[in-house]
């Protein structure tokens, strides 16, 4: 973070580090970040809370050290115990994006952190693999309302390498690609050639390059780290998954309209338009979410251990 004095200091810029995961970077281990938007914005409860056990299990089965991150009480935290993993999936918390931390934390406040929030604190802790669904990124129709997520910026800034279904399906993908090319934040296809769309295997858009190893991401990462950018890894539902195309284009368009209808802005769009999916799909695109998240963790704890050779 640039033109910040080194003297001064923050728990935004020191946040509190779980013991294991302490170790874990002590030990030059792999350790992944998750985020706890997904959880407390993303799915209802109490689903929230297993897809919170599974993601981590995930990580673990692949060798590498889960850090869930969310501010409680106004203490940010890398890496969650039962308890608090509990409160962050029982509703009622904060959704705090970059900006909001140093408010949360001032304020004694409790949240979920976003990609945005989430990669800040990860980098604070010294973890640069992070896994998440989809990615935010520009709104349609942000040429009027200027809606686009803090996630792109962050990436912009803070070196970290983060594992997704490329960037929800909600979004003007396309549009969103330019500004990841203009930000110098590298989009990698994972084992595709099309830039994946969330829910969709297929967003109708090219990756600029695709990737086939976890070996060639870490190559690609340790040679773009130095940069000071972030790098998209972006991997596609698992096909048996996929959320079928016609459902997924009509309640998208019900969402929109629904959310333009009720005049809902700014950081409930996301959530909004999540919530008319889920409930309208019958839990089909909920089923697409937890499997494309569990397989994002795997892939994330994969990279994240051979960073660690
Ligand atoms: N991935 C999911 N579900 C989510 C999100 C990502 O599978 O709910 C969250 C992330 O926390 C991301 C946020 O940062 O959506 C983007 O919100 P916004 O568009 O308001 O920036
Ligand atoms: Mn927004």
């Amino acid at each position: 973070m640039p033109y910040v004095p080194r003297s001064v200091r923050s728990p935004v810029t020191s946040p509190e580090i779980a013991p294991e995961v302490a170790a874990a970077l002590a030990a030059g281990r792999g350790v992944v970040a998750l985020e706890s938007t997904l959880l407390a914005h993303g799915l209802p409860a109490p689903l929230n809370r297993g897809v919170a056990d599974s993601l981590e299990a995930a990580v673990r089965a692949h060798g590498a050290i889960p850090a869930t991150v969310a501010v409680l009480e106004g203490k940010p935290h890398v890496g969650l115990d039962a308890a608090q993993l509990d409160r962050v999936c029982a509703g009622g918390l904060d959704k705090l994006s970059a900006r909001d931390l140093g408010v949360a934390v001032g304020l004694g406040r409790s949240g979920a952190t976003t990609v945005a929030a989430t990669v800040a604190l990860a980098a604070a802790a010294g973890i640069e693999v992070f896994a998440t669904g989809g990615l935010g990124g520009v709104h349609r129709g942000a040429r009027e309302s200027w809606d686009v997520s803090a996630d792109l910026a962050a990436l912009a800034r803070t070196a970290v390498l983060v594992v997704c279904s490329g960037v929800k399906s909600i979004l003007d993908v396309a549009t969103t690609l330019e500004v990841l090319e203009t930000e110098s934040v590298p989009v990698l296809g994972y084992r595709t050639d099309a830039f994946p769309g969330f829910y969709r295997r297929d967003s109708g858009n090219p990756v600029p390059r695709r990737v086939d190893s976890v070996a060639q991401v870490a190559a690609v990462w340790r040679a773009h780290r130095v940069i000071g950018s972030g790098l998209v890894l972006a991997q596609p539902v698992p096909a048996a998954d996929e959320l079928d195309g016609a459902l997924h284009d009509r309640l998208l368009a019900e969402g929109l309209a629904m959310v333009a209808e009720r005049g809902i802005t700014g950081k409930d769009v996301t959530p909004a338009l999540l919530g008319h999916i889920h409930s309208g799909s019958g839990g089909a695109s909920q089923a697409a979410n937890l499997a494309l998240v569990r397989a994002n963790a795997e892939l994330a704890a994969k990279v994240a251990r051979q960073l660690a050779l």
